[in-house]
């Protein structure tokens, strides 16, 4: 019997891997923690950073069969790891905000045929079902046009703002249905249901519709905060028919089904086993760094940069660049996306031909803060905040960093601008931070973490027990909602603050980076092209 099992899966659908965690609620442990990272395993795809490329630099589209033969991959490794399905008690988890699907079937459709062969492969029998052949995904800035017009329909942006918690935004989901319909309308009309990333996942594993969660939902442009429906408006000023493409959104501890026979039959899982709505990996992340309650501002440094906090009442960015979520643990979130994280670091050691011991090396012994005058704006790709549409990099300072000589100070001069940006656009969040919480991959590096501490004069605390707090997250809100464990139970059990690798700040560099911010505010403001549509 599943519900005997104190054990439940997370997973995280993000851009650039599919990761699982399996927690015991009883013993406390981590069961497993496992990883399939798209370029390594999945190379026929063509996408080596999870995307697939295009001669646009603002187009931005994954294919979602990969992330579909990933789910297939990922559970064949859990079982030959000798990870027991069976014993699993509930399914949750999240994918990458703002990414969509589209099905000229739906699932529901699919499972009244009698839902997913079990001896035919997951990938295949999703093929035929799809009405656009890639998903744009959150990377996308290309539909500039669909937000102007949605903005306007609906009397501007400050309207926008106050009823979904965003200004219309390129990545979101809305803006981006609006561009098929413009450009595919054929294939809009046939196109029977619209998924985010994190409902098409859990209806894989379900072999129905899924419906989407408030978390992830408010980042498509269409959700009202409020109420935590479909907005009409919106929904007519995007697309004709919207409404009827979409599930109504549930809340996020909702079970959405069972597991499907065919993950029965393959892996082992126990019939009748729950599946949990999924959520955006960002509001996942929130439960699973033990943020979900108000109090902890968190540092996601992951392929793009995030920093958020819970929020009891939504508090909305005056700057336009901030976003307000759902919180899956109740409540609402604050959110600030930076497109230009873990590229924009790859980008430069690759450049200069760094190692990661060696980029922390530079920040920590071989430059000082403040740079000795040297400012890169880090914008090798099109960035969300602040707001451009293309690629901006700006080099300041000695003729060597200019020419693209000094590699300790180029590693420096990211982690400084992106540490600066965060700090800007997060001012609106408005709480007062002397810890933050950091998770990703380059959370334990411990160059960026010096950084971050000098520059918002905090705390800074990894997680200890994962790098990976989206699919912990995932497990979390499953025992949480199929299990009934307690959140403050699980928070203290399972995300533990990794205090021996916490960075004391060091206030001696509090006005070296007060007068930064200040220069880095004026070269930023000098590089964006206010866009703001005015109602
Ligand atoms: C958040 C955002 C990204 C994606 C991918 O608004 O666009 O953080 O969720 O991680």
């Amino acid at each position: 019997m599943a519900s005997a099992s104190h054990r439940f899966l997370g997973l995280d659908s993000s851009t650039q891997s599919l990761s699982a965690i399996v927690i015991d609620v009883q013993t406390g442990e981590v069961v497993a923690n496992h990883s399939i990272a798209y370029g390594a395993r999945l190379p026929a795809y063509g996408s080596p950073h999870g995307f697939l490329p295009h001669a646009d630099p603002r187009v931005v589209h994954s294919d979602p069969l990969m992330w579909v033969e990933a789910l297939d991959l990922l559970l064949g490794d859990l079982r030959e790891q000798g990870v027991d399905l069976g014993r699993i008690a509930g399914i949750s988890g999240a994918g990458q905000q703002h990414g969509s699907v589209y099905l000229a079937r739906s699932f529901d459709e699919v499972a009244s045929a009698g839902g997913w062969a079990t001896d035919r492969a997951l990938r295949e029998q999703v093929a035929p079902l799809l009405s656009r052949r890639t998903a744009p995904i959150w990377m996308d800035a290309s539909t500039s046009a669909e937000c102007a017009e949605i903005a306007a329909a609906v009397g501007g942006d400050a309207k926008m703002v106050a009823l979904t918690g965003s200004r219309a935004i390129e990545r979101f989901t809305g803006p981006q249905i609006r561009k098929f319909w413009k450009q595919q309308p054929a294939d809009y009309q046939r196109t029977a249901e619209i998924h985010l990333v994190s409902s098409f996942m859990a209806s894989l594993l379900a072999g129905r519709s899924a419906s989407i969660d408030p978390g992830d939902g408010a980042g498509m442009d269409l959700l009202e905060l409020k109420t935590g429906a479909w907005n009409q408006a919106l929904l007519d000023a995007t697309a004709p028919g919207l409404g009827s493409k979409l599930r109504p959104p549930v809340p996020a501890s909702a079970v959405v089904g069972e597991i499907s026979p065919y993950f029965v039959k393959k892996y082992g899982f126990a019939p009748g086993t729950p599946i949990v709505a999924f959520t955006g990996d960002n509001p996942s992340s929130l439960v699973g760094m033990g943020a979900a309650l108000p109090g902890k501002v968190v540092v996601s440094l992951g392929t793009s940069d995030t920093i958020f906090a819970a929020m009891a009442a939504p508090r909305t960015d005056p700057r336009g660049y901030g976003h307000v979520f759902g919180n899956p643990a109740g409540g609402f979130m604050a959110l600030v996306c930076f497109a230009n994280g873990s590229l924009a670091r790859e980008e430069i050691t690759r450049r200069f031909g760094l190692t990661w011991d060696g980029f922390a090396r530079a920040i920590l012994t071989e430059t000082r803060p403040g740079n000795a005058g040297n400012m890169l704006l880090p914008f090798f790709a099109p960035e969300i905040t602040p707001r451009l549409t293309q690629p901006a990099v700006q080099w300041f300072g000695s003729d060597a960093f200019v020419a693209g000589g000094d590699a300790p100070a180029a590693a420096r001069a990211v982690v400084e601008a992106q540490a600066l940006s965060m700090r800007l656009h997060a001012a609106f969040i408005d709480e007062v931070v002397d810890t933050l919480l950091v998770t990703g991959g380059a959370s334990r590096n411990a160059g960026i973490l010096r950084v971050l501490a000098d520059v918002f004069q905090a705390r800074i605390v990894p997680l200890a027990v994962a790098t990976n707090s989206s699919a912990l997250g995932g497990a979390l809100r499953a025992a949480a909602a199929v299990g009934g464990a307690d959140w403050q139970d699980l928070f203290s059990r399972f995300c533990a603050p990794d205090t021996a690798h916490a960075v004391e700040p060091d206030p001696s560099t509090r006005a070296v980076y007060a007068e930064l911010g200040r220069e880095f505010d004026g070269r930023v403001e000098a590089a964006v092209a206010s866009s703001f549509v005015k109602g």
